[in-house]
C-alpha cells in the first residue's frame, strides 16, 4: 500500500507525521508500525497542544486517529503505543468520551476544536503517527 505522509512536524523531542488518506483505526496503527513508526498517543499537556496546533494550521476539517481506545474493556481507555492508561491529562470533546461498545477509538474532531472524541473503529479518518523510542 503506497500512503502518502505529506506532513512531518517536530517538536524538538520527537516526530510525527500525518497522514493524507483514511484508514480504519487497526489499519492506521499497522500502517504506523510498518513505517516503524506508533499511532500517536498523547501523555502531556504540551504535546497535545503542539500536534492540534499544527492540525489546526493544515487539517482543521479531518478527524485524526489516535492510539487511543477501549476495545478491551468498556470505559477503560489506554493509549495501544505505550500500554499506558488515558490520563492524568485528558482532553475530551464536551459529552465524550461515549460510553458505548461500538464506539472504542479516540480521534481529534473536527467538530469539536480538534478535542478528543470517541469513534468507531472501523470508520476510516486520517492519523498521526510518532516516532518511538
Ligand atoms: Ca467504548
Amino acid at each position: 500500500m503506497i500512503i502518502d505522509f505529506g506532513t512531518y512536524f517536530s517538536n524538538g523531542w520527537r516526530y510525527y507525521e500525518a497522514s493524507t488518506i483514511p484508514l480504519s483505526w487497526s489499519a492506521a496503527k499497522y500502517e504506523c508500525r510498518r513505517k516503524g513508526m506508533n499511532l500517536v498517543s498523547i501523555e502531556t499537556r504540551e504535546e497535545d497542544e503542539f500536534i492540534r496546533q499544527h492540525l489546526f494550521v493544515n487539517y482543521p476539517n479531518e478527524h485524526f486517529w489516535t492510539s487511543g481506545n477501549d476495545v478491551f474493556q468498556e470505559g477503560f481507555y489506554y493509549w495501544d503505543s505505550t500500554g499506558n492508561a488515558v490520563g492524568p491529562y485528558r482532553n475530551w470533546a464536551p459529552t465524550h468520551p461515549v460510553a458505548s461498545t461500538l464506539y472504542n477509538c479516540i480521534v481529534y474532531s473536527r467538530g469539536a476544536d480538534l478535542r478528543w472524541a470517541i469513534a468507531s473503529c472501523s470508520d476510516q479518518y486520517r492519523f498521526i503517527c510518532e516516532q518511538s523510542y
